[in-house]
């Protein structure tokens, strides 16, 4: 009877230690001015709530209509459904105007507006969806698998360039490996993610301190997000030069990033460790 009474409470510490670890540990250091690298620290200019219950991971704005469209994770509940969801938002970000469920392949997590009406968002093992709005409805048109051959994948981003008709997209952890992807969803070419010769404040490792979150397009640069250090890497992708990195002061952890007329907007992400998150807006340098 007592060994039973020892095993249960050495299984109870356990299940204690692991729950401790999954929901109360910090994921990441988010304070920018903690980062080893940075040009410039600037401050958020605004903060909206996010709606109660989205798991918001993505988003992007709509340039030819004015709004925003929001990626989502699966629930995360251990028996929930594989759905993931996708939303327009009206441009105050207070409205939902629209709301799609996916049945998905996992979490979604980067979206891009790609111009003409459409919408590609990629989950985190590299599928691409791609959704249609006709008669004010939206259609999933086709999905497109990232890569021919198994292997060990964590995106987390999606960016459009419409000059070029690109996609991006980027591993979030470890080695910092850039996607070029064709609008229609083929691989055209991969590259890391290099900073170069960037002025450090300390000793640092591309690698293992940053992790790319999110991703956008504009200037011809991309402006990569790093949930660690919430910091911004704009990012020449054709010369592989890096202009700048802005840390991002007063937000947390934070999911994805889209720019609207020199302002940047990011999604909060959710953690348990963490209060509800925001939207927030942030006004990009020239
Ligand atoms: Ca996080």
């Amino acid at each position: 009877m007592k060994k039973y009474l020892i095993i249960g409470a050495v299984l109870v510490v356990i299940v204690v230690v692991v729950a401790y670890f999954m929901f109360f540990t910090k994921e990441v250091d988010d304070i920018a001015e903690n980062g080893p690298i940075k040009s410039e620290i600037i401050p958020k200019i605004d903060q909206i709530p996010l709606f109660e219950d989205m798991l918001a991971a993505g988003i992007s704005w709509d340039y030819d209509k004015d709004r925003f469209f929001i990626s989502t994770d699966q629930p995360h509940g251990l028996f929930t459904e594989k759905i993931a969801s996708f939303f327009v938002v009206t441009n105050t970000l207070d409205k939902i105007s629209y709301k799609k469920d996916l049945d998905t392949d996992g979490d979604l997590e980067g979206i891009a507006y790609i111009g003409n009406n459409e919408v590609a968002i990629i989950s985190e093992i590299g599928t691409v969806y791609y959704l249609k709005e006709i008669d004010n409805e939206w259609e999933e048109t086709r999905r497109v698998s990232l890569f021919k051959e198994d292997g060990q994948h964590k995106l987390s981003s999606l960016a459009y360039d419409p000059i070029n008709g690109q996609l991006y997209s980027a591993e979030k952890e470890g080695k910092k490996i850039i996607y070029q992807i064709s609008r229609n969803g083929d691989l055209i070419n991969s590259f890391e993610f290099n900073v170069g010769d960037v002025a450090a404040k300390r000793e640092f490792d591309i690698y293992k301190d940053y992790t790319i979150a999110g991703m956008t397009y504009g200037n011809r640069h991309l402006y990569i997000f790093s949930e660690a250090y919430s910091t911004i890497f704009k990012y020449n992708p054709e010369t592989k030069h890096l202009a700048t990195v802005y840390g991002v002061s007063g937000i947390h952890e934070s999911s994805g990033i889209t720019i609207k007329n020199g302002v940047a907007y990011l999604v909060g992400d959710f953690e348990d460790y963490l209060p509800a998150p925001n939207f927030y807006k942030v006004n990009i340098p020239d």
